[in-house]
């Protein structure tokens, strides 16, 4: 699976000022770290970035690029500031995101085509967020049609159907991950990306590994090709690289109706299979789901 490294964004209580002051230093730490760390792209979150952010974001992906070769992922909702970006960047460039507004269309779609960039196709609509698995459906075949027609291919569209927190809502928990189970079937040349880190927003800190990690594993079922992680959670890319396909197993048999005998289970295994049940609604969400 590719890994896009979350940490570079200007919610962060390090990079946030960093950004702000123009100061390369924890930025430059950071995007070493993360590539250290073994993930394949760099997401550059600065956010609507409404006041400068042309110049903002060429900033970061050249103080990006003096310490990292790591191809960027260039996360903004300011269109000016992701051709600044793009002008910059000397790999290939991942566009995060294209929504289904048509003023982000209008702007986004035909740079994807001039810089012959990849593009997250971000299952947003006009009336905003989805309700379930075939509303994605729908707005993925309207995105994919609209990209088609400028031109541009579906293997470099990468549809994100919008993961959402467990704790809110587990309907759209479950939504985001019958889509997936249905994309191979609607656009079967397209990639798929999702932000796993969003599942177990308002989770304690200390908890959301568990939550993302198996919520990987249970989209990894449906042939997920990539996530934007936390890449400083080692486990989860070890799991991402095939090294725990023995977590795999047991979790994607579970999705099937397997009930494996808890006395036969480790400390791991059991912490897995208690989170699925909870990300496939079978066990109600609350902080303490581990301990039930
Ligand atoms: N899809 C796409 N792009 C996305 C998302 C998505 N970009 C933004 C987001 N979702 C993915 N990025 C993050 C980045 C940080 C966190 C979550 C998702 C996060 N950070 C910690 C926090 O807020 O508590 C720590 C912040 C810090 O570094 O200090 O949770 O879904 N296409």
């Amino acid at each position: 699976m590719i890994l896009v490294g979350e940490n570079i964004n200007v919610m962060s209580v390090t990079i946030g000022p960093a950004l702000k002051e123009r100061n390369p230093k924890p930025i430059q730490e950071l995007a070493k770290a993360e590539s250290g760390a073994g993930v394949d792209y760099l997401d550059l979150n600065i956010g609507p970035a409404r006041k400068a952010g042309d110049e903002l974001m060429s900033w970061l992906v050249e103080t990006v690029q003096k310490v990292s070769d790591k191809p960027l992922s260039l996360d903004t909702t300011n269109p000016v500031a992701t051709e600044a970006g793009l002008k910059a960047c000397k790999n290939r460039a991942l566009i995060n995101s294209v929504s289904l507004q048509p003023e982000r269309l209008e702007k986004i779609l035909p740079l994807a085509k001039q810089y012959s960039t990849d593009m997250i196709g971000l299952l947003w609509g006009v009336e905003g967020m989805p309700r379930d698995a075939n509303e994605r459906c729908m707005l993925a075949v309207d995105l994919i049609y609209k990209a088609n027609q400028m031109g541009i291919a579906s293997e470099n569209i990468w549809i994100d159907p919008i993961a959402t927190p467990v704790s809110v809502e587990i309907n759209q928990v479950k939504a985001c991950l019958e889509f997936m189970s249905m994309l191979t079937e609607i656009a079967p040349e397209c990639k798929s990306i999702v932000g796993l880190s969003n599942v177990s927003n308002g989770t304690p800190a200390h908890l959301r590994p568990y939550l993302n990690r198996a919520y990987m594993i249970m989209l990894m079922k449906y042939g997920l090709y990539s996530a934007i992680v936390d890449a400083f959670d080692a486990e989860l890319v070890q799991i991402a690289r095939g090294e725990m396909p023995e977590i795999v197993s047991l979790v994607h048999r579970v999705m099937d109706g397997d009930k494996p005998d808890p006395a036969s289970l480790s400390r791991k295994e059991m912490e897995y299979v208690k989170t699925v049940k909870v990300l496939t609604g079978e066990t109600l969400y609350s902080h303490s789901w581990l301990e039930i």
